[in-house]
């Protein structure tokens, strides 16, 4: 950790004697993986980045702040895709990283809820209700670092949304820092509670905009004793579709994971990891991870091998690998887990985290495709993702030969409005899962009418009327 200079921040010396002097970090070259985000699109400055140990610090921190006038950014596993956990260029604000805020409070196994700081990693979350015996479903692929009160504010997604829903979902109580410093607790674990507004839903999805999420009470699920996986080749993304409602017939609530992966994005993956796991033999454009969960392995197999079989003879399956076991379907998983951060290594990815209605998925992804091969010859078409919930990462990437940067000049902001704009056209939504940080602040108003983005910014002048929370994110 760095020492004080005289050209320090007055906030240096104020948040040291709150958080003490290790937990404040303000050398540039120790601060620069705090103001850099994942993918290193965004680099900001900050005065400091603190790292509170408990609620009161946090409120101590914010108070300070608010009566100095200083912006505050709080911060995960900074594994967000849109830029929104790290400071704008330029700005003087203080990063508060919730990281040493990691304690698992409480599992209760009767009500079936999981207490715990916000800065629990996502993996710790589930690693603490399966030592209990019971499964804490969210699953994403960043899960070793994201942070639960990271997964609180964006309203996390992820690969059993299907059947346990988003981080909305999941949540029965939360204890946030308000812009003021106040701190408002409701760690409830109460499936039932109408006792007016519920507040928790304005910080859930909020991306640190209208408070600091210091706690949360979580639901639990009874931990599934049996999956069967199968990595299936489809005929094309309307045969996926017809796939999963006969999959929902036969299997009803144990249908837990639909992804869908295309070509090159299984490419992209083969190509970083060595091009070592082949699930199936030929190449086919189209494919789907399916996963069904419940308490006995036959039954589920048996509902997979007749899925597959009916999906066959339908014509929607062209060719099928169901895992021989867990190692076997940890390999299909990574093959699908991998997409992103090959496309973080490849460099030049546009992202478009789009969502439909499932029943017009076939035709965005179609219609999609032709106008941005049309519009960017050569792009690969690394379109993958929930397919389950009518969500899908529809991600044109640079052609091999052409490097990030020209790509991305060239075709950025146009492919991604092209590729947002169709969404939007049927119904979707131009940001399924991944918030809207500062990537997508700017064409927000394109997609939101005027009452709803003046609500928004009435809900944000009431909870923070100083503009101090993470400002420059979501709204301008
Ligand atoms: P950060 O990146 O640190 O912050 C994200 C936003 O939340 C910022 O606006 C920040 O200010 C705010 N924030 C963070 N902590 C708090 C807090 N305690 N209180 C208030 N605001 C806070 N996302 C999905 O939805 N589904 C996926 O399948 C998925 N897969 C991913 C796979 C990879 C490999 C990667 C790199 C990312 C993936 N993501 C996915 C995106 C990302 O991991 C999620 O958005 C995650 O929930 C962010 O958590 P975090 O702790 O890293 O938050
Ligand atoms: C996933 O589903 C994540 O893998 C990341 O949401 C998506 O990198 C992306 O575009
Ligand atoms: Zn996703």
């Amino acid at each position: 950790m760095d020492t004080a200079t005289a050209t320090q921040h007055p906030a240096v010396a104020a948040l040291r004697a709150i958080v003490g002097t290790d937990a404040c970090l303000s050398d540039t070259d120790a601060i620069a993986p705090y103001v850099t985000d994942y993918r290193r699109l965004y680099r900001g400055n900050a005065a400091c980045v603190v790292f509170p140990a408990s609620t009161q610090q946090v409120s101590d921190v914010m108070a300070w702040c608010n009566a100095h006038h200083l912006p505050v950014v709080p911060q995960g596993g900074n594994t967000s895709l849109m830029g929104g956990a790290v400071p704008a260029a330029g700005a003087q604000a203080v990063v508060v990283n919730l990281s040493r805020m990691s304690r698992v409070m409480e599992v209760d196994t009767v009500n079936d809820t999981l207490t715990l700081q916000a800065g629990v990693t996502l993996h710790a979350a589930r690693a603490a209700a399966e030592h209990a015996g019971r499964l804490f479903p969210l699953r994403i692929g960043s899960e070793g670092t994201c942070q639960i009160g990271g997964n609180l504010a964006t309203n996390a997604g992820g690969t059993a949304v299907l059947r346990y829903g988003n981080m909305r979902d999941l949540v029965l109580g939360i204890e946030a820092v308000l812009p003021d410093g106040r701190i408002w607790s409701a760690l409830r674990g109460l499936r039932k509670d109408n006792t007016g507004y519920d507040l928790k839903h304005l910080f859930v999805g909020s991306e640190g905009t209208l408070g600091i999420i210091t706690a949360a009470v979580l639901k639990l699920y009874p931990l599934p004793a049996a999956a069967a996986t199968a990595f299936v080749a489809v005929a094309d993304p309307e045969a996926a579709v017809r796939l999963l409602g006969q999959a929902k017939r036969i299997a009803g609530a144990a249908v837990t994971t639909f992804e869908l992966v295309s070509l090159p994005a299984l490419d992209l993956v083969r190509e970083y990891l060595g091009g070592a796991l082949a699930p199936l033999e030929g190449r086919h454009e189209w494919m789907v991870l399916v996963e069904l969960t419940g308490g006995a392995q036959a039954p589920l197999d048996s509902a997979l091998e007749q899925l597959l079989e009916q999906g066959i003879e339908a014509g929607w399956v062209l060719d099928a690998a169901i895992a021989a076991g867990m190692a076997q379907a940890q390999d299909f998983w990574r093959l699908r887990e991998e997409i992103s951060d090959a496309q973080t290594r490849a460099g030049g990815s546009i992202k478009c985290d789009v969502s439909v209605p499932l029943s017009k998925i076939a035709d965005f992804v179609r219609d999609a495709s032709a106008a941005v091969s049309a519009r960017a010859p050569g792009a690969r078409l690394v379109v993958y993702g929930h397919m389950g919930d009518g969500n899908v990462h529809f991600n044109p990437l640079r052609p091999a030969d052409v490097p990030a940067s020209e790509f991305l000049g060239a075709h950025g902001l146009p492919l991604s409005r092209l590729v947002d704009g169709m969404a939007h056209a049927l119904g979707g939504s131009v940001s399924a899962e991944h918030g809207i940080g500062v990537s997508k602040r700017d064409d927000l108003p394109l997609y939101k009418s005027e009452v709803e983005l003046a609500l928004m910014r009435q809900i944000k002048q009431a909870l923070d009327p100083r503009g101090l929370l993470n400002p420059g994110k979501v709204l301008a």
